[in-house]
């Protein structure tokens, strides 16, 4: 496993845990929607998560929650590509973009992004072949089907861990015959997507197991529906439960934590690095 991960033309340093700031700029994300859709308020967002020591920032235009609407193609380039140019141009820091579209990774890519996040694992058209020319690493995540409005439609496992871990390998395989080298991969369980509350704290539980892929494990958990579930809490009041799942996640072995919340995130994966590195 590298541990250095080159992102275009900026580096990721993996041998301690890293924080990735969320940017949806998009009207309708699950807890921020609509809060960042104009190219200033994007850039200021990016520049607080930054100064709060965010290593990686993910720029996304078509949100992922259940039942949100799709977007077509050039409305979500039209979204992230401008706050992709400003951040790349203005802040030292990874651009990530979030998306499954082959035309929307070639050109965030041109415009300087040093990563690939795609929910679906670049099952989608083109993408296998964009991401290999993009030359940037890429998250893989696992979701169950290919579409966000209706994965949670009755999922069902025989072993969700072994099941991931089986779709995980296979999507690894297809990138290397595809020309993207194995050092490029990064891997995520895809927390919450197609997932019943039951898989989600089992996937916790058992996230080291993911390791044995030899990637870096990434995982987002920020506010998400199974901390309201277990804690019976709203999207504003998650923030306690998803720090206890950051901090478990590096425990596990985590390399990349996706958060809305930098600045308490950061604080938690520093304190549980140190106690984990302390001898
Ligand atoms: C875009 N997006 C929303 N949730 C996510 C998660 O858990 N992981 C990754 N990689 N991307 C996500």
């Amino acid at each position: 496993m590298p541990q250095v991960l080159q992102c275009a033309d900026r580096q990721l340093d993996l041998t301690r845990p890293q924080v990735m700031g969320i940017l949806n700029v998009t009207p309708d994300s699950f807890s921020d929607g609509g809060l960042f859709v104009s190219v200033d308020a994007a850039l200021i967002q990016a520049r607080q998560m930054v100064a709060e020591a965010a290593a990686i920032i993910d720029v996304g235009g078509e949100s992922t929650r259940p039942g949100a609407t799709a977007v077509s193609e050039q409305e979500e380039l039209d979204r992230v590509a401008p706050v992709v140019e400003a951040i790349v141009r203005e802040l030292p820091v990874v651009v990530s973009v979030d998306t499954s579209k082959a035309r929307v990774m070639s050109e965030a890519v041109a415009l300087g992004a040093g990563l690939i996040n795609d929910v679906r694992a670049l099952r989608g058209q083109g993408a296998l072949q964009a991401a290999s020319d993009a030359g940037v690493p890429v998250c893989l995540m696992h979701m169950a089907g290919d579409d966000p409005r209706s994965m949670q439609k009755n999922p069902r496992y025989t072993d969700v861990i072994d099941d991931i871990t089986g779709f995980l390998r296979g999507r690894i395989q297809a990138c290397e015959a595809a020309g993207i080298p194995a050092s490029r991969l990064l891997i995520d369980p895809g927390f919450g997507f197609g997932k019943r509350v039951a898989d989600n704290l089992l996937i916790m539980r058992r996230l080291r197991e993911f390791l044995a892929l030899d990637k870096p494990l990434l995982i987002g958990v920020s506010r998400k529906s199974t901390i309201g579930a277990v804690l019976d809490r709203a999207a504003d009041e998650r923030l306690p439960g998803s720090l206890a799942l950051a901090t478990m996640a590096c425990q596990e072995g985590a390399h990349i934590i996706r958060a809305h919340d930098v600045a308490a995130t950061v604080d938690a994966v520093k304190m549980c690095h140190a106690v984990m590195t302390a001898s």
